[in-house]
């Protein structure tokens, strides 16, 4: 056993009251990686906030030599007090990687302790790290990575992306907890694209896409056999999944592979499953493809429900009509509905924010959310924000660490009280949906027992009359 093989690398996944407790994708697909060069991976899962001294604890016993942080934007407050919480311990190297980091790489490395992040993908540049440490090579030169080296940032150039994601080892989930994989019921969630074609205005995604040298072929899926590969292989290793949770930006984009992949999916998989869906991508064929598949609730992003306000602020180009008509084909194959709705956006207006409910109604979704405008670093309605003067201070900006806080943007306390007034109209519709949902089900059980009841009692009848009918014949 050589050396390398005791070091401990440890993944840190900062999701400190994010709202969602559910495993880390990014985390699952560098495990293989880190196992390449013989370091035993560990993981330390956040979800909730511990104090500096236990964190410092929590580091001594686990004793690791890397530390790999992965965080979103609204965790950054949480990445500056755990790594600088570590910094002092001794022979330790502290990287980050994730959205967070690649979005504002800079601001990240100024603000907090570690070491160096990686921007965009980590598996090539983790790899390279891996390398370069093992042949005692230099490591502020590894690709993919920004540093701080004796106090000045030290920007490298950025690999280009794994354009064929089937060379990828399966992702290992492995290290996270039985309650975090599971923490949407008995589904597991899962992966098997990376990028989305659109480019919404509050989106991280065109950032991500934006540090390559060349975007060509960003968005990529795994093939039809590899992805069913992973399947079978997580129902193998996690037996009680019941159904998978597809968690990819837009997977019937790619409108062949996913007819392929449904067909494919219905003969090996077969277990039910929830899936992101736009509009413009919705057509019979999918909707037939999604329903024989097994397809029991698609997400779909409303966002705003005011045509123009969403075309130009958020750059979304569907119609209203185009919206309506793709949910009543995806009703009337008894898939269910989740709607994602967004509000608080900067120039919102209160008839916008009227539209938004008006087009749930008219959508009828089983179920949604509606979370606040949060200004994601980097994004185009960040800038519009800073531009206007409508970002609030640094400090408050941090405040929530999810979408369902407060509303951020709109300047005026009318504006605001506005935001939470539709949001609680929006919650309070979708309880409501809920609860007709769940009377409808009793009145079709109770129906169903009572015709149980009458079929029981006419079949006694009838047994009865036939017995009189035998025993009076002679
Ligand atoms: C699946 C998903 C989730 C899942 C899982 C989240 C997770 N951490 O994996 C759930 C539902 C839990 C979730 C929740 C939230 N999400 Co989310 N989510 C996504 C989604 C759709 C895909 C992410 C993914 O799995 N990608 C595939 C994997 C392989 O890539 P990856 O995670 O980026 O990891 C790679 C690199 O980043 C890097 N890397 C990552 N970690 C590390 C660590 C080290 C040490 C290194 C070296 C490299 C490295 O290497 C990885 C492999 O290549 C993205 C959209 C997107 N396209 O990214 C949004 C996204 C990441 N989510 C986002 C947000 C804001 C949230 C929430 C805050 C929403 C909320 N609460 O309201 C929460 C917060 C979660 C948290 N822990 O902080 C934003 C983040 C924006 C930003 N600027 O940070 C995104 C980009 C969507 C958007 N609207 O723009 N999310
Ligand atoms: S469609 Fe969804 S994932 Fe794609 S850019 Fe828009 S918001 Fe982001």
């Amino acid at each position: 056993m050589n050396r390398q093989s005791r070091e401990v690398f440890l993944f840190v996944n900062l999701s400190v009251d994010s709202g969602y407790y559910g495993v880390n994708h990014g985390i699952a697909y560098l495990v293989p990686i880190v196992r390449k060069h013989s370091y035993t991976a560990s993981l330390l899962h956040i979800g909730v906030e511990m104090g500096d001294e236990e964190f410092r604890r929590t580091i001594r016993n686990l004793n690791p030599s890397i530390i790999g942080y992965s965080f979103t934007s609204p965790q950054l407050k949480f990445l500056e007090k755990y790594s600088k919480a570590a910094s002092d311990l001794p022979g330790i190297l502290q990287i980050a990687g994730g959205v967070g980091a690649t979005v504002s790489p800079e601001a990240v490395l100024l603000r907090t302790s570690v070491d160096g992040l990686v921007i965009g993908e980590g598996e090539i540049p983790l790899d390279l790290l891996l390398t370069a440490r093992r042949e005692h090579g230099n490591i502020y030169e590894t690709q993919g990575f920004c540093w701080r080296v004796k106090g000045e940032l030290r920007k490298n150039a950025i690999p280009q992306f794994v354009s064929d994601l089937d060379k990828l080892e399966f992702p290992d989930y492995g290290l996270f907890d039985h309650d975090v994989i599971f923490s949407v019921g008995t589904h597991l969630s899962v992966i098997v694209s990376r990028g989305c074609p659109y480019s919404c205005n509050y989106c991280s995604n065109p950032v991500l896409r934006g540090v390559y040298p060349s975007r060509h072929g960003y968005c990529r899926v795994n093939s039809v056999e590899y992805s069913i590969k992973l399947l079978e292989h997580l129902i193998r290793e996690f037996p009680k999944a019941e159904g998978f949770g597809f968690e990819d930006d837009l997977l019937i984009s790619r409108k062949k592979w996913f007819l392929d992949f449904a067909d494919e999916y219905r003969r090996r998989i077969r277990l039910p499953y929830r899936i992101n869906v736009r509009a413009e991508d919705v057509d019979e064929e999918i909707v037939e493809a999604l329903e024989k598949s097994g397809c029991f609730q698609t997400l779909l992003g409303v966002e705003s429900g005011n045509e123009d306000f969403r075309k130009e602020i958020l750059n979304r180009h569907h119609s209203n009509s185009e919206l309506i008509s793709k949910a009543k084909l995806i009703r009337k194959a008894g898939i269910k509905i989740f709607s994602f709705n967004i509000v608080g956006f900067p120039f919102e207006e209160r008839r916008h924010l009227r539209d938004t409910l008006k087009m749930n109604r008219q959508i009828k979704p089983d179920d949604g959310v509606c979370t606040f405008f949060y200004p994601l670093p980097g994004t185009k309605l960040y800038e519009i924000c800073r531009k206007e003067g409508l970002l609030c201070s640094e400090g408050r900006l941090e405040m929530p660490t999810n979408y369902n806080t407060y509303p951020m943007i709109p300047k005026s306390l009318r504006q605001r009280e506005a935001c939470i007034k539709t949001q609680k109209q929006l919650k309070r519709y979708f309880k409501r949906t809920t609860i007709r949902k769940i009377r409808r089900r009793v009145r079709r059980n109770r129906r169903r027992i009572e015709n149980r009841v009458r079929e029981y009692f006419v079949t006694r009848m009838s047994r009865q009359r036939l017995l009189a009918r035998w025993t009076k014949d002679p």
